[in-house]
């Protein structure tokens, strides 16, 4: 490397050892191993605008390394953006500084996507990749053309979401995806030959990808292997031989580097190894500028392509679709009015697919999908065809059976913008995609996780299959709506409540069963609060029944019993708690109300329920693993009928 060039990277490697130093915590190695690769990356490909970090056709910078934020920190601030500043990067790690702990997306406009669980990064940059494709076989060239760029360490390739993540990008061809491995052989515990014997390129060779090696520490080599992975259609690996804190004279290439300071004698020592003169945080005034000269190219394309787009007779469609601005039609509303006019009994999935018919035809930006369960989570419609290697204008993925690589694709794409991403599986296997559900809610985005056979109601395939905990510990998960709707009504309600959260995810958990008709009105969206009172009591209230999804027709049954006894009982249908949650505390008393036996009915854990029936009202759940049996049996086996209920809430009455 010409001195210059490795004086750019150096740039790098001193705000990482001295950033790291001043917060006494962080990652240094990383940084400091990945930086020439980062720094040619920066010079010569990556396509960015510093002054408009969210121009639409930049590329997707994502570092799937995420313990390497300081790598992040610095090359954002190096190349012109106007955060971090170098004071944000002095308060590295610390209390409201954007430079967080690792790189997060709603803390830095140049951060695509936060980063730390290790494997999810590279997998959202998929999503990211997918979206790219899908808005470029629409838009055309001109509007959209960009790459999508990963720096990956050993970890994220050893995590088993890699394995799902490249199946899918290398079956669906996404040739724009360039994944920079950062090979320097060293983890947290030591040797990568401590845990695993792999041969990593032949397994991304057998998916489908090409597959480069350059050495990392050398900018003509890098040079070389990106040109090759940019003229290969595949998406590509390259592996970048690189030494963890390279100019560490002692500690580099040692797992020392990775997690913890170097401290001073070491950081003087990497200091003349590297020829860096300068003090902590300053960047000599040629380095600054030869980094700033990094972002002119990308404001030139991005003033050609704004040229592009004020010429182009797609241009306030193509500007609603990145501003994200959807709102379902005619077709919803005349949907809804159908449901009036002839209430139907059907599932809550089958009401869901029902619903997207109408909302997949009014709302070109839906994409849909299902790991592998289609026919059984509804989610295709007939608007939707496939999104295929030959065919990226489609808007239905199959995803195969990958839950979580298909959660973190729908995230990707959700950052990408222009996409609203839907996706399906079975409710108990929310926990597969669970760490990305979790990425989701903490990155504010709209995605709609559509999960089916949500209870002991799909009957025969039996606890593996019967989600128990899944609903209570989804809605202790913050800033996610869970939506368990009652009927066909509330199901299309919760779709368009779904479709408004532009700052977060939702889950719908619907039925496999039929359901009957609850809701025979449709002036207002009900379900907008949360919980609702769906039917008043017409003697003195005693008692309200809150119930959700399939439970709320067996709480009117209960209801129909206890009022033939004289009782009064409110039925409230709580769709979502969360949204409840919100509400004024004199909404919530209202439909809760202190004096009034409070008694929840979900056919899943009583755990948590006693935050609305109070620790003297009642619960009814199932707090064992469920059974396989045909449905009406398991219902009754585990006492959730009204015959089982009614007794109970009057023997506490004191009848
Ligand atoms: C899912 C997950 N598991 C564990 C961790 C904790 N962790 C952070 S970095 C790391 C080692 C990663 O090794 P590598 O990717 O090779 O990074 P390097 O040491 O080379 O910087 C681990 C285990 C994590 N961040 N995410
Ligand atoms: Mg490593």
């Amino acid at each position: 490397m010409t001195l210059p060039e490795r004086q750019l990277a150096n740039a790098i490697r001193a705000l990482a050892m001295d950033a790291v130093q001043a917060a006494n915590s962080g990652h240094p190695g990383m940084p400091m191993g990945m930086a020439d690769v980062a720094t040619v990356l920066y010079s010569d490909y990556l396509k960015f605008d510093p002054v408009d970090p969210k121009w639409a056709d930049r590329d997707r910078f994502v570092l799937s390394a995420g313990h390497g934020s300081m790598l992040a920190y610095a090359t954002l601030h190096l190349a012109g953006y106007a955060r971090p500043t170098i004071g944000d990067i002095r308060n590295f790690r610390q209390l409201h500084s954007p430079c967080a702990g690792h790189p997060e997306n709603f803390e830095l406009e140049g951060v695509e996507t936060t980063t730390g669980p290790l494997g999810q990064g590279l997998a959202t940059s998929v999503g990211m990749a997918i979206a790219e494709r899908h808005l470029n076989a629409i838009y055309g060239d001109d509007l959209v053309d960009h790459r999508t760029w990963v720096i990956a360490g050993d970890g994220c390739l050893m995590e088993g979401i890699n394995h799902e993540a490249i199946g899918l990008a290398g079956h669906l061809g996404l040739g724009r995806l360039t994944v920079l491995w950062d090979d320097n052989k060293i983890t947290i515990d030591g040797s990568t030959d401590l845990s695993t014997s792999e041969d990593i390129p032949a397994r991304y060779a057998a998916t489908g990808w090409h597959v480069e090696s350059c050495d990392g520490h050398d900018p003509a080599d890098i040079r070389r292997a990106i040109d090759a992975a940019l003229a290969d259609p595949r998406p590509s690996l390259i592996a970048c031989r690189t030494i963890i804190g390279f100019g560490a004279p002692n500690k580099q290439g040692t797992s020392a580097t990775h997690g913890a300071p170097l401290g001073a004698d070491e950081i003087a020592a990497a200091r003349m190894e590297l020829g860096w003169t300068a003090e902590p945080f300053v960047i000599p005034a040629d380095i600054a500028s030869a980094w700033a000269a990094f972002g002119e190219k990308g404001k030139k394309l991005h003033a050609e392509w704004n040229d592009r787009l004020a010429n182009s007779d797609k241009k306030t469609e193509f500007s609603d679709r990145i501003a994200g601005q959807i709102v379902p039609g005619d077709a919803f509303k005349t949907y809804l009015d159908g449901l009036v006019a002839e209430p139907p009994k059907v599932a809550t999935r089958k009401a869901s697919e029902n619903t997207l018919g109408a909302l997949t035809a009014d709302i070109a930006a839906l994409v849909g999908g299902s790991a592998d369960l289609t026919g059984s989570n509804n989610t295709k419609t007939s608007s939707t065809k496939p999104l295929t290697k030959d065919d990226y204008s489609g808007r239905y993925i199959y995803y195969g059976i990958r839950e979580f690589g298909m959660a973190a694709a729908m995230n990707g794409m959700a950052l990408h913008g222009g996409v609203v991403p839907y996706g399906g599986t079975f409710l108990v296997f929310a926990d597969y995609c669970r760490a990305a559900i979790r990425l989701s809610a903490l990155q504010q985005q709209r995605v709609v996780y559509v999960m089916t056979h949500d209870s002991i109601g799909l009957g025969e395939d039996g606890p593996t299959h019967q989600p128990i905990e899944h609903l209570q510990s989804l809605r202790a998960m913050p800033n996610l709506l869970v939506l368990r709707p009652a009927d066909a009504v509330e199901t299309a309600e919760c779709w368009a409540l779904a479709l408004a959260q532009e700052s977060r995810p939702s889950l719908l958990a619907l039925t496999r069963q039929n359901l009957p008709p609850l809701r025979h009105d449709v002036t207002e969206n009900l379900c907008l609060k949360g919980g609702y009172r769906l039917r008043d009591a017409s003697a003195a209230r005693k008692v309200v029944l809150v119930a959700t999804g399939s439970e709320v027709s067996l709480a009117i049954e209960v209801a129909d019993k206890l009022e033939a006894a004289g009782h009064g009982v409110d039925v409230v249908s709580m769709v979502s708690t969360e949204l409840f949650d919100e509400q004024t505390a004199a909404y919530q008393a209202d439909i809760l109300p202190d004096d009034a036996l409070i008694v929840s009915i979900e056919a899943g854990t009583t755990f948590g329920w006693e935050r609305y029936t109070g620790r003297h009202g009642l619960r009814f759940g199932i707090d064992s693993f469920g059974a396989s049996a045909p449905i009406e049996d398991l219902f009754k086996h585990f006492g959730l009928t009204a015959d089982a209920i009614t007794p109970q809430i009057l023997a506490k009455l004191g009848n």
